[in-house]
């Protein structure tokens, strides 16, 4: 019997090992598509990349007709090849080729069914969308015109509340007539995901983290329960400072937030209100980066230079001569662009890299800026290896390590680039619970709005959310999750979701919400690597080239491995936790609570 089964697993051995003659052929032809694959991307996909950088930097009639019918090519070609990748699924490969057949059998955000005029159709609408989006302007009976820029100047520092009102309701405006087009986007898009084998676009959307969508969806929500209680205290003061400055009107002790006063057009980051909510105090002043900015009359670019000084500290290569030449930093007044901020990868092979941002002279631009550049640095440390493994680890990566980085923006850091003195750095340093106040009222609050965002989605891609209740349903889970409401009564007439960039540009948000968890994992363990043993808010890499080698060489595995072994490579943990986030607070948290500790937080 012994004798039996040795021979049976040599013959097993034999058989895994040597291919048969079909296999070779199989092998041959599976390396022939590769190349291909890698070819044309390397011939075609700058030219895509270029159409799509004109059509987003003047949005006119011509260049969406252009940027539209190559999107519908490019979408054909990548379902036939998404096509030809299963025809290799019963081969055996190695590790890395079975990765890159995943890749472009998964790489989709809004597929179409593989027919001509289905897709036509779809890459028609989301031009239509984005550009309905870059585009949008309101105006008022009196004739003044506002585009999202004029309303957020209003909705991030004015106090007026009948002012907030007008530009939080007018910009809301321009969403209304995308509804029907969007409806009709997830369609489409969804037989389009059933065509490549997902049940819809939620599956596939979810399919893309190296373990099994359900698992990966009950990890954001067991960290979300970690996180929770510290957005829930924070939620706590702001209502209350807000309550004190505004009166039980506008925001009472025991609701949801009014989001029109939150100074974020999305009440996604409440750092505009921060003098609200962390009054002034002698003795203590939170570092003041706007101030600075404009006391030293920054231009755009000198701020994106301090950005690219913090990466070449760490031991990242200077950007190319190219980024400074093609990049957009400031908003033309001629025509319109997408201002939203971004970052492109137009061309790995001669590293033609791009950002493209209306950067304003404030503390908020100059941290997008540096998130923007982490973008940047991530491709240029990636472009080295085929177009198919260029990518994040997960999408969460790619949106990570920019804002990484902003957590190292430190009192000491500031004196270190001479933007404040030792003085007001020690005046600063004692403030610890300002710096946290400021920090959390972007990076905490953010949080359970990047969880809701794709929740959302994944509601309507199921077919739980329909036309008949989409903005019902927006609000109630933003109620739900955030604590947030909307102003006014919100009737099926509006799509509220679509005023933010992300709904008509179908850009996944779930990435954010990674991103705002394991800033802090990498924080926290790059800290301590370095010998660092103090408080976290305290710890700037800055300057520290072991830190900065660990993301360097960590980037430049690109989307070669599942995300949990670069996840392990600077964290030695393969899962996310909340853990790191709630060490980084820790100083705030016991501050909120003993500030709560007579009034009644949370919310219906
Ligand atoms: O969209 C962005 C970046 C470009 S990837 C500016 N962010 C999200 C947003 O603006 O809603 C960064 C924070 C979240
Ligand atoms: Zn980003």
């Amino acid at each position: 019997m012994k004798k039996f089964l040795i021979i049976l697993s040599i013959i097993v051995i034999v058989t895994s090992c040597v291919p048969s003659g079909e296999q070779t052929n199989q092998i041959e032809d599976l390396d022939v598509f590769l190349n291909e694959v890698e070819n044309e991307n390397l011939e075609f996909g700058p030219i895509i990349s270029s159409a799509s950088w004109i059509s987003s930097n003047f949005i006119t009639f011509d260049s969406q007709k252009v940027i539209a019918d190559y999107g519908t090519r490019y979408t054909l070609d990548a379902l036939d090849k998404a096509r030809r990748a299963s025809s290799f699924d019963d081969l055996e490969v190695s590790d890395e080729k079975r990765r890159m057949l995943n890749i472009l059998k998964t790489s989709f955000v809004m597929p179409p069914p593989l027919d001509s005029e289905l897709a036509a159709e779809l890459s028609k609408i989301t031009t239509s969308l984005g550009a309905m989006y870059g585009s949008g302007e309101h105006c008022f009976d009196d004739g003044v015109c506002y585009d999202l820029e004029a309303f957020e100047a209003i909705i991030d520092n004015s106090r007026d509340p009948k002012e907030l009102l007008k530009a939080w309701s007018g910009w809301h405006e321009i969403s209304k007539p995308m509804k029907p087009m969007y409806m009709r986007m997830v369609e489409i898009g969804n037989q389009g995901a059933n065509d490549l084998g997902y049940q819809n676009l939620s599956d596939l959307w979810f399919s893309k983290y190296d373990m099994p969508g359900d698992e990966f969806l009950m990890e954001t929500d067991r960290v979300w329960s970690e996180v929770k209680p510290l957005y829930d205290a924070l939620h706590c003061h702001v209502r209350a400072k807000l309550n004190d400055h505004y009166g039980d009107d506008i925001v009472s002790t025991s609701d949801p937030l009014p989001v029109h006063i939150l100074g974020n057009m999305w009440g996604q980051s409440w750092s505009n209100i921060y003098d609200i909510v962390y009054p002034k105090q002698e003795e203590l002043s939170t570092v003041n980066l706007t101030e600075i900015i404009e006391e030293r009359k920054l231009s755009e670019i000198e701020m994106v230079e301090y950005a690219e000084d913090f990466f070449i500290s760490i031991g990242f290569e200077a950007l190319p001569d190219t980024f400074w030449e093609r990049s957009l930093f400031v908003k033309p007044l001629d025509r319109s662009v997408v201002c939203h901020a971004s970052a492109w990868n137009l061309d790995s092979a001669n590293n033609d890299l791009r950002i493209k941002m209306c950067i304003e002279k404030n503390e908020e631009d100059f941290i997008t800026i540096h998130h923007e550049l982490g973008h940047i640095f991530y491709y240029q440390a990636y472009n080295h290896l085929p177009t198919l493994f260029q990518g994040g680890a997960n999408d969460g990566f790619h949106e990570a390590f920019g804002d990484l980085l902003t957590l190292s923006i430190t009192p000491d850091y500031l004196k270190k680039i001479n933007f404040i003195n030792q003085e007001e750095a020690d005046r600063a340093e004692k403030d610890f619970i300002g710096l946290l106040m400021k920090q959390a009222l972007e990076g905490v609050v953010i949080i359970p709005w990047a969880l809701m965002l794709d929740k959302w989605r994944a509601g309507i891609f199921e077919g739980d959310i329909t036309k008949e209740n989409l903005n019902e349903s927006w609000w109630e889970m933003r109620k739900y999750y955030q604590g947030i409401v909307p102003p006014s009564e919100r009737s099926e007439d509006y799509f509220d979701a679509g005023a933010k960039y992300h709904i008509p540009g179908n850009t996944p948000y779930t990435r954010y919400y990674l991103a705002r968890i394991m800033q802090y994992q990498f924080h926290e363990a790059l800290c301590k690597a370095a010998g660092y043993d103090g408080y976290l808010h305290e710890c700037s890499v800055y300057g520290n080239e072991a830190a900065g080698e660990k993301i360097i060489s960590t980037m430049a595995l690109g989307q070669s491995l599942p995300w949990q072994d670069a996840f392990e490579k600077i964290t030695g943990s393969r899962e996310l936790s909340g853990d790191s986030i709630l060490n980084y607070y820790a100083p705030l948290k016991k501050w909120l609570d003993e500030q709560n500790e007579f009034r009644t937080c949370g919310w219906e």
